[in-house]
């Protein structure tokens, strides 16, 4: 996880508005301070530092991801945070369901990819204000770029906002957002095991969407054991299965959208 990688030490991160897509020079945000003049070697440190570092940058991530939440409390506004690994579906399913809702809530999108505004642009075409943010290198979304976008979407009240977050089943799963629910989407190309392989993210979500259920016929994928494992790492994990291409299953998405409280 994040303290082997290190990703969670805080690059630099650029975010995007496509409406504002001629200003080519597009707010760079240094999330974190990264001087190490500490006046000594590395060679005698232990290497119980790396681990107070993430404890720190955890801590840090979730007093940010309180002050997003206590944001989208106020607006009544109903976060979701779309996590899984890369190619899974989430955008498609993203833009389906801006088509679906659109008439029902103002729906708004963070887009996080390592480069390239090609989801916010998706996003927009469908019919959403999207802000896009470039990790760079890093590999997961954390509060704080949550947060510097949040000052940019000027979200309506009574709305609805998802962050599609790094396609990634690791880190991800360790930065809170602020938002009210997770939802984990896992396509049935991935194999039934992903839930026992990178259990953190099952443990973390409250909606499992399994997708591409149009593919159920070519691949060796049982969805009642993919279920079995992701409940033995969370025994309150929903699943909605969907095809996002052929919209099997996705009223069932959007009703599980309508019937969270916050909105
Ligand atoms: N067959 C099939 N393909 C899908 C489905 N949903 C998404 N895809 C395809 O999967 C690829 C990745 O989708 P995308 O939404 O970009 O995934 P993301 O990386 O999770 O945002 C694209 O080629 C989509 O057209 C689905 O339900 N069935
Ligand atoms: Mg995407």
């Amino acid at each position: 996880m994040c303290e082997k990688c290190g990703c969670g030490e805080g690059e630099g991160f650029n975010i995007h508005d496509p409406h504002h897509s001629t200003d080519h020079k597009s707010d760079q945000i240094q999330d974190h301070d990264h001087k190490h003049d500490h006046g000594h070697t590395h060679s005698h440190e232990h290497p119980h530092k790396l681990i107070n570092l993430n404890v720190d940058i955890l801590a840090g991530n979730n007093i940010t991801a309180a002050m997003n939440r206590r944001f989208f409390e106020g607006r009544k506004v109903l976060c979701l945070n779309m996590v899984s690994s890369p190619g899974s579906g989430k955008t498609t399913i993203l833009e389906k369901t801006i088509g679906h809702l659109t008439r029902t809530a103002k729906i708004y999108v963070i887009e996080g990819d390592q480069q390239t505004l090609l989801d916010a642009e998706r996003i927009e075409r469908a019919g959403a204000p999207a802000i896009q943010i470039n990790t760079g290198s890093g590999c997961h979304l954390d509060a704080h770029m949550v947060e510097s976008a949040l000052k940019k979407l000027e979200i309506e009240t009574n709305s609805l906002l998802f962050i599609e977050n790094v396609g990634n089943l690791v880190c991800p799963a360790m930065f809170d957002l602020g938002e009210n629910r997770r939802v984990v989407v896992m396509s049935v190309t991935e194999g039934e095991d992903k839930p026992l392989k990178y259990p953190y993210m099952f443990q973390t979500s409250h909606l499992c969407i399994i997708n591409k259920s149009d593919l159920l016929p070519y691949v060796d994928f049982r969805i009642e054991e993919a279920m079995k494992h992701a409940r033995s790492v969370n025994p309150d994990l929903e699943f909605i299965s969907v095809s996002a291409k052929t919209s099997e299953g996705m009223n069932l998405w959007y009703d599980w959208i309508l019937s969270q409280k916050v909105i």
